[in-house]
C-alpha cells in the first residue's frame, strides 16, 4: 500500500507561513524566541522573572500557548507588557498560523523582542517552525538527566538549553554535569544556562543572553538589510 505524504504537505504549508513571519520580524527588527519544554519545567515562571526584570519601557511582548486555560497569560499580564494567550484546544504545539493570527492588532514596529511560550511538550513543537530566530529548550532538575537523549530533536534544534529549578539540586537525584554532557552529545557546543526562577540565581546570565542575542540579530540584519527595515 502506498503511503500518502499528508504530513509533508501540512509541514510545508507551515513552512511558508513561518518564512513570511521570519521576514516580517526582520523587516521590523524584532528578535523572536520560542521557549519549549515539558509541561511544568518553568517556562512561564522564567517569563515572570524576565518581565519583572525588564525596564518599564522595554519593547517586549509575549505569546503564550496552552491546550486550555488563560492561566499563563493572566500570570504574565500584570507586568504591563503586551501578552496574549493562544489556546490550541487540544493541539500539542503552536504553529505559524496561530502566531500570525495572534499578532493581529500588534504593531511590530513597537517591539524589539517577541517571546513565544510553546505548549508544554518536548516532541510536537520541535517540528513546527514559527519563524523564530532561536528555539530555546528548558529542562528542569526534576525531569532526569536523560531527556536530551530521549528527545534529541528539540535539543538538537535549540540554540540554548536553560536548566531550571537549580534550587532543587540538593533534594533531587539529578546530576547537572551528566545533563550537560547529554545535551552536548546531541548538540555539540550547545549553550547552557542554569538558573532558578525561585531564588533568581542565574537570571542575570539569561537576561544578558537575550540582550546579546538581539544585538547579534540586529548586526546580522545590518550586514544584510531587507527592504523597509526600521532599525528600532
Ligand atoms: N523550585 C522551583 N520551582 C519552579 C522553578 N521554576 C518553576 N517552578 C515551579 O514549577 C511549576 C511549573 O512552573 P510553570 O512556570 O508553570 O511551568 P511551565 O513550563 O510554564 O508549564 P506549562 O505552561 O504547563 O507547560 C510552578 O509551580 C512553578 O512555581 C524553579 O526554578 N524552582
Ligand atoms: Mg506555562
Amino acid at each position: 500500500m502506498n503511503r500518502i505524504p499528508v504530513e509533508k504537505k501540512v509541514l510545508s504549508e507551515n513552512q511558508v507561513l513561518a518564512n513570511a513571519l521570519r521576514e516580517r520580524y526582520r523587516q521590523h527588527g524584532v528578535l523572536c524566541v520560542n521557549l519549549i519544554s515539558s509541561p511544568g519545567s518553568g517556562k512561564t515562571a522564567l517569563l515572570e522573572r524576565t518581565l519583572e526584570r525588564m525596564p518599564k519601557d522595554a519593547r517586549v511582548a509575549v505569546l503564550t500557548g496552552d491546550l486550555q486555560t488563560e492561566n499563563d497569560a493572566q500570570r504574565l499580564a500584570k507586568f504591563g507588557f503586551p501578552v496574549k494567550q493562544i489556546t490550541t484546544g487540544g493541539t500539542c504545539h503552536l504553529d505559524a498560523r496561530m502566531i500570525e493570527r495572534h499578532l493581529e492588532g500588534w504593531n511590530l514596529d513597537d517591539l524589539d523582542l517577541l517571546i513565544v511560550e510553546n505548549v508544554g511538550n518536548l516532541v510536537c513543537p520541535s517540528s513546527y517552525d514559527l519563524g523564530e530566530d532561536a528555539k530555546i529548550v528548558l529542562l528542569s532538575t526534576t525531569e532526569g538527566e536523560d531527556k536530551p537523549l530521549k528527545y534529541p530533536s528539540i535539543f538538537f534544534k535549540s540554540e540554548l538549553m536553560v536548566l531550571t529549578k537549580t534550587d532543587l539540586l540538593p533534594y533531587v537525584p539529578f546530576k547537572a554535569e551528566l545533563a550537560r554532557e547529554n545535551a552536548r552529545r546531541v548538540h555539540p557546543g550547545m549553550e547552557i544556562i542554569e538558573l532558578s526562577n525561585t531564588t533568581g540565581e542565574g537570571l542575570d546570565r539569561w537576561m544578558l543572553w537575550l540582550k546579546t542575542r538581539r544585538e547579534r540579530a540586529m548586526s546580522e540584519l545590518a550586514a544584510a538589510p531587507v527592504d523597509g527595515h526600521s532599525q528600532s
